[in-house]
């Protein structure tokens, strides 16, 4: 450290000079065991080209445009068995039966992993290379049923069962909102104490049904009915616009789930208001869940969603209060809504693979991550 910090002048921006003297901080241990593995697995390079850390077949994250898209590039587990290995699970929920305006949410979470392989695994401003630091895995995607809402509920709430089991962070690429019910049961159940729950959306999702059925706007009716997620848990952030039912707004009142608007959010500042979030969402409670829908941004920035609205939030608004709300910790994630058919450019699936990405850096920054192993 003291011999690199003598060359980080005075002139950066006080960010920029922390993110410089943080990367002099880090290892390149995981990337030489990634090179290494790339030359005996993919061998060495042709004769001409001069890198001799390039393999002849692609392994790991270069180039970029190349591989097989897991998250990341992480190694795919075949074996879910094993999941338990690594310190995060990436899984897919590829169900959009509960959609009632746009579906392809089914196609997110490949939409994500596709252009997650445009990052690599370090991120300047937090100063943390998650390939030096943590394991993460690849689980692949959930059986889903298409056309039968109940069943892919019950595909989701065991497969996230089981990997909040075997002790690795559950990343769950959605899928619609639906299954915001499915994965908390999933949680739910293997908590003592209460699950709290804060909700990134312009949708309150809070109707006992939609359509008839248990749709995408209604996870949280749902899910506050678990006897140990309470509604005075789950803290909903962004809601605004025309597309609020007013069965749902009902709900809201009668159950006293917590609101605040975008400009709420923006009016008493980014750092009062996930303050505020972290307090309704820990009040008495075990662990808590994020659930992140894209839509909670301006329309302008994720028209690959299934009800985009204007007035949201601008990326790095919601960038910052991710990295507030995960400082606590979080029992897991979801990114939903992410319905790659109606994307432009990948802008869509970007956000929701940016969200996962700074929430991981956030629980590696606070010593959340790597879990510490019993
Ligand atoms: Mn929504």
């Amino acid at each position: 450290m003291a011999e690199h910090s003598h060359h980080v002048h005075d002139r950066h921006g006080p960010e920029a000079k922390r993110a410089l003297e943080l990367e002099a901080l880090l290892p390149t241990a995981g990337r030489d065991r990634e090179i290494a593995r790339g030359l005996e697995y993919g061998l060495q390079g042709a004769d001409s080209i001069v890198d001799r850390s390039i393999p002849t077949f692609s392994r790991g994250e270069l180039p970029h445009y190349a591989g097989i898209n897991t998250f990341l590039k992480a190694p795919f587990v075949e074996d879910v068995r094993r999941c338990g290995e690594y310190d995060v699970a990436i899984l897919g929920a590829p169900h959009d039966s509960g959609t009632t305006y746009r579906p392809g949410t089914r196609f997110g979470p490949q939409g994500m992993r596709r252009i997650s392989a445009l990052y690599g695994t370090y991120s300047f401003e937090f100063g943390v290379d998650l390939r030096e630091s943590i394991t993460i895995c690849d689980l692949g995607d959930i059986f889903t049923i298409p056309g039968n809402i109940e069943k892919s509920f019950d595909q989701i709430s065991k497969a996230v069962s089981h990997v909040y089991a075997s002790g690795a962070l559950p990343v769950v690429l959605g899928g619609d909102h639906s299954i915001g019910y499915p994965t908390v049961r999933g949680v739910a159940e293997h908590l003592e104490g209460n699950l709290g729950i804060i909700h990134f959306d312009r949708h309150v999702d809070t109707q006992e049904t939609d359509l008839d059925e248990r749709m995408h706007t209604t996870p949280w009716y749902h899910a506050t009915d678990i006897p140990n997620v309470p509604a005075k848990n789950l803290v909903q952030l962004g809601i605004g616009g025309w597309q609020a039912p007013r069965p749902g707004v009902k709900v809201c009142r009668e159950r006293e789930t917590t609101i605040m608007t975008v400009t709420d959010c923006v009016e008493m500042g980014l750092d009062v208001a996930a303050e505020r979030a972290l307090e309704v969402a820990w009040d008495d409670a075990e662990a808590v869940w994020l659930s992140f829908d894209v839509d909670c941004l301006d329309a302008a920035f994720v028209p690959g969603t299934g009800w985009p609205e204007p007035g949201g939030f601008l990326p790095r608004e919601v960038l910052k209060l991710i990295r507030r709300v995960a400082e606590r910790g979080l029992a897991g994630i979801e990114i939903v809504e992410c319905s790659p058919p109606y994307d432009n450019a990948d802008i869509t699936s970007l956000i929701g693979t940016r969200v996962v990405c700074d929430v991981l850096a956030t629980l590696v920054s606070g010593g959340l991550l790597p879990r510490t192993k019993a």
